[in-house]
């Protein structure tokens, strides 16, 4: 198959790559559509750095078709469509079957591999290549495990509900499953990017009374507001802090940090009130410091990874949301581009001019 592969420093290039058969427990799917999602450029910033193990597929946001299912799939037959999901819960552990299969123990990137079997894929020279994130999307197939493969119905379409696989899910549900958002309540979202824009949508289902946004990209006001927000704050003009406690009269529920960055973590937890919620939705690799006593006041810090998804259950249900016009991804498509220009996805996805790019794959 054809696959954009990630070795290093250099761009990523197009390149023959062979894939084995699926193993028992093992889905073979026909990449229809993936989504550019920043956590695919921390992977390439990674092999700037040196620190890259493998060459790598890279892609974890997809839509496809089942070409082949392994012995023992009972969920999913040929000729299904399904969202991939990154992060598959074995619905065995203590974390599964303590209902929280978003943390589950026996999938974690970047440990988790098939049977616990060595990559599956190999490039033309016979050496093996990694799936990025779990699923390898920049590709014509990705083989995944069962348990990180949801059937949805046909007549949604892939190059849409693939966002479903990772900012759908993460976003709204940081707002309906983690913090469990109540009618209502008030709310801000720092940071309007693929998973931001779900908050605030999620924000929306949730029956919010305002849902503030806070970005230093002043076209995020138009974009926000398409998703359910109702004030945009530009944090590259005014402190976010001072002004989502001066819009909320200091009384500002819940929080969503969704950039990844220590600072603005802890402007989250600056700007709830007393008894509030800061919720961190990105990646944060560096440290948050923030003053103790404000416990003192029963403030929250919480952290949210992929939406505290059900998966099998909230996947099918975000399909719906978007077939019955209550979530919007038509606004989220801000390019679809063939699989070669991922480069120029990645690009596009630095400069903030696009929400999501969607790559199709060719072959
Ligand atoms: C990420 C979260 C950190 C691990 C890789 C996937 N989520 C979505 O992009
Ligand atoms: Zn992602």
């Amino acid at each position: 198959m054809r696959a954009a592969v990630l070795r290093g420093p250099e761009p990523i290039s197009m390149e023959d790559i062979t894939l084995d058969e699926p193993r028992a427990g093992e889905v073979l799917v026909r990449v229809v559509a993936c989504g550019v999602c920043h956590s695919d450029y921390h992977t390439v910033n990674r092999a700037k750095a040196g620190a890259l193990p493998a060459p790598v597929i890279l892609g974890h946001e997809v839509g496809g078709i089942v070409e082949a299912v392994g012995p023992g799939v009972m969920s999913v037959v040929e000729g299904d469509h399904v969202v991939c999901a990154f992060k598959p819960n074995c619905g065995a552990c203590y974390f599964c079957v303590r209902g929280q299969p978003q943390i589950c123990e026996r999938s974690d990137y970047p440990d988790r591999l098939f049977n616990g079997s060595s990559p599956r894929l190999r490039d033309e020279g016979g050496n093996p290549v990694q799936q990025g994130i779990g699923v390898g999307g920049y590709a014509q197939y990705s083989l995944m495990p069962e348990r990180g493969v949801v059937k949805v119905r046909e007549d949604a379409p892939l190059d849409r509900i693939c966002l479903v696989g990772c900012g759908v899910t993460t976003g709204v549900g940081a707002a309906l499953r983690t913090a469990k958002v109540e009618a209502g309540s008030d709310v801000a979202v720092i940071g309007l990017g693929g998973v931001g824009l779900n908050v605030v949508q999620g924000a929306r289902l949730a029956g919010a009374r305002r849902i503030i946004g806070v970005d230093t990209v002043a076209s995020k006001a138009e974009l926000g507001a398409k998703f359910g927000m109702t004030d945009f704050v530009n944090a590259a003009e005014v402190d976010a802090v001072e002004e989502v406690r001066r819009l909320t009269n200091d009384r500002l529920d819940y929080a969503f940090e969704a950039i990844g960055l220590g600072r603005t973590s802890e402007q989250a937890f600056g700007m709830v009130r007393r008894g509030g919620t800061a919720v961190i939705v990105g990646v944060v690799g560096d440290s948050i410091t923030i003053p103790g006593l404000a416990f003192l006041g029963e403030k929250r810090l919480i952290g949210s990874f992929f939406g505290s998804a059900k998966l099998q259950y909230d996947i099918p249900v975000y399909v719906d949301l978007y077939m019955d016009g209550k979530l919007n991804l038509d606004d989220l498509v801000s390019k679809k581009r063939p699989m070669p220009e991922i480069n120029e996805a990645f690009a596009d996805m630095m400069a903030g001019t696009v929400a999501r790019s969607v790559m199709e794959p060719v072959g």
